[in-house]
């Protein structure tokens, strides 16, 4: 990392956050994010890839549906929208570097505002690409991916590759080849398609199978052309159930697997899973994750929570390390993630409206993550855990269980074995054991 030294410095007064340990009581250092300690062979900065993202940190605002923003930037008062993107490209870098966050992402808009002209707004973007480019030499902060807002201008209110006019969808296109131009150019890791508006407020009026034919052909061009233009990293979707629409095709971490299978482009595409859409679809996060492992898809994380007591997408920063340790869990038994990294996808509220405000919630995320990472790997090490998962199913390794794995037995073969053996004994699932075993190494 470069010596800290900011021409256009926005957040004076904070230097970059370091690693201080657990007895530390500066609130601006890390307690467990020690970047370079090893755990299983790799560094904590390897296994996590933390990211920071454009949209939630230096373009959200603060405004909600009842009230103006709150969070006045000061690097969004320009009038020309270049030199105004690229005050906020300072903003962002000058934050990732002091937060020592290794990746960012972005949607085009998040970089540069569009007007409604496509070649001026690829104009703008590539003027920013390039200013991006200089940035990361600068810096070493990489791009985890690249992706493009095809939900916020009025023509994608039908939605964009799913939308039921043909020419939306080609509008969609022009600023997905951009993006992807973009992410190349940037030397992007990987490429998400969010769902956005591709889904339905209403079956009365809506295709579904049309609409789901047009999206997977949508993603089909998206892929060729940039496999043609040199893209080697992987796409990710990212799974949401609902919101903006009633009902997102993309529904949840199964839902896609289906889709992917379906329309033949499971060697391309892997999942980007959001805690907080994980909950809005009645699962744990934990469920979509091993959803995700065990179809080989388990590609990307975006961080944040939900409310218990709201039913949308409130996407605050996370905070509950049992939840992270149960998840960590399972992304090590995986083998990590495959391409991807831990995004922020995450926002402070509307009424944190110190510029230390984005650090602190920052150094929470990324020392919870690492924390819950050393916990779980711990778990995984010294404790009984996996032997008593292995043991629960030791009925299916020996003797007729074994048999019947290798699908040896039919279904007359069971009954007899049913017969033979009589009732089979109760075997408690031991489940108040293995909660206790994880907060016994929190
Ligand atoms: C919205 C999504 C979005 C994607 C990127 O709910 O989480 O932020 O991550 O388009
Ligand atoms: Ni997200
Ligand atoms: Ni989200």
């Amino acid at each position: 990392m470069s010596a800290l030294n900011f021409e256009n410095e926005f957040f004076k007064g904070i230097e970059q956050i370091k690693f201080e340990g657990p007895g530390s009581d500066n609130p601006l250092a890390f307690r467990y994010y020690d970047a370079e300690r090893v755990i299983g062979g790799k560094t904590l900065k390897d296994h996590l890839r933390f990211a920071g993202a454009y949209w939630h940190s230096f373009c959200g605002n603060g405004a909600d549906p009842f009230g103006a923003p709150t969070h006045n930037f000061p690097w969004d008062v320009k009038s020309e929208p270049v030199a105004r993107a690229k005050d906020k490209m300072d903003a962002a870098f000058e934050f990732l570097t002091k937060m020592n966050l290794p990746y960012y992402c972005f949607h085009d808009l998040d970089v540069v505002d569009y007007g409604l002209d496509i070649k001026e707004n690829d104009r703008r973007l590539q003027a920013l690409v390039d200013y991006a480019k200089e940035k990361q030499a600068q810096t070493g902060v990489k791009l985890l991916w690249g992706t493009a807002n095809l939900f916020s201008n009025p023509r994608y209110m039908n939605g964009a590759a799913t939308n039921p006019d043909f020419h939306v969808l080609a509008h969609g296109a022009a600023q997905v080849k951009a993006a992807l131009d973009a992410t190349i150019a940037l030397g992007g890791e990987n490429y998400v398609f969010w769902g956005g508006r591709e889904g339905y407020m209403s079956l009365l009026n809506t295709n579904m199978q049309r609409e789901q034919d047009n999206f997977a052909k949508f993603l089909h061009a998206s892929k060729d052309y940039a496999r043609r233009n040199g893209f080697k990293g992987t796409f990710f979707i990212e799974p949401k159930p609902c919101e903006p629409t009633k009902h997102q095709y993309d529904y949840d971490a199964a839902t896609v697997l289906g889709f992917l299978q379906k329309y033949d482009l499971m060697g391309d595409f892997k999942l980007n899973l959001e805690v907080n859409h994980a909950t809005l679809a009645g699962h744990t996060f934990q469920h979509e994750l091993q959803v995700a492992a065990d179809a080989g898809l388990l590609g990307s994380i975006d961080a944040n929570r939900g409310d218990y007591q709201n039913g949308w997408d409130t996407d605050q920063f996370p905070n509950n390390i049992n939840e992270l340790v149960e998840s960590m869990l399972i992304i090590l038994e995986a083998g990590g993630l495959q391409g991807g990294g831990i995004n922020f996808d995450a926002k402070i509220r509307r009424n944190s409206t110190d510029p230390a405000d984005l650090f602190y919630a920052h150094v929470g995320g990324m020392d919870l993550f690492a924390r819950a990472l050393i916990i779980a790997s711990e778990i995984l090490e010294k404790s009984d855990y996996k032997k008593i998962r292995t043991d629960r199913y030791a009925s299916f390794d020996t003797g007729k269980g074994a048999e019947f794995s290798a699908g040896k037995l039919s279904l007359e073969d069971l009954r007899e074995y049913a017969i033979e053996k009589g009732e089979p004994a109760v075997i408690s699932g031991r489940q108040e054991y293995m909660e206790n075993l994880i907060n016994r190494y929190i």
